[in-house]
């Protein structure tokens, strides 16, 4: 059966990155079955709002089932995002493999709870260049998983 992936990115933390989180998607694919494509839909704006409409309550419920389904969830943290903060800290209570990816140089430095968290084993924090991205998914799924 394939890996299934949680991917986190802000949504009402701000939408700046949305094109390098449908980027990091599109590289997922490659190791398994994305549960949360969403995070990367240009048309899903900064108050969260899209083409479909759920109150928060719906969302919040159905992403922590789809948390609960997934082997490993990358979180794509640089822009900064309380949704994505709670949901990596959910993902730790539940042992879930993490990745967390900071782009650099960036106007932000990430919260110590963040980079804090990192173990060396389930949760690895990874700066990373854009145009490195590819490579760091690539030996994160060959060596971690
Ligand atoms: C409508 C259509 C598609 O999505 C919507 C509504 N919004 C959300 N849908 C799904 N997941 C969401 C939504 N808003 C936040 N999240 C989850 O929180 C995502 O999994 C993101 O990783 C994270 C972003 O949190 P904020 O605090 O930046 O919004």
């Amino acid at each position: 059966m394939s890996l299934r992936i949680y991917f986190c990115g802000s949504i009402r933390g701000g939408r700046q990155d949305v094109e390098i989180y449908s980027r990091i998607l599109g590289q997922l694919k490659r190791f398994g079955r994305v549960l949360t494509e969403h995070v990367g839909r240009p048309e899903l704006n900064e108050k969260g709002e899209g083409k479909v409409e759920a109150d928060d309550k719906c969302i919040h419920d159905r992403d922590l089932e789809w948390l609960r389904e997934a082997d490993v969830m990358v979180a794509e943290v640089t822009q900064p995002s309380l949704g994505v903060g709670y949901e990596i800290g959910r993902a730790v209570a539940m042992n879930k493999k993490i990745l967390c990816l900071f782009r650099t140089p960036s106007k932000y430095v990430l919260s110590a709870m963040i980079r804090g968290a990192a173990n060396g084993t389930n949760i690895h924090v990874k700066d990373y260049s854009e145009e490195k991205v590819e490579t760091i998914l690539q030996q994160y799924f060959e060596q971690q998983l």
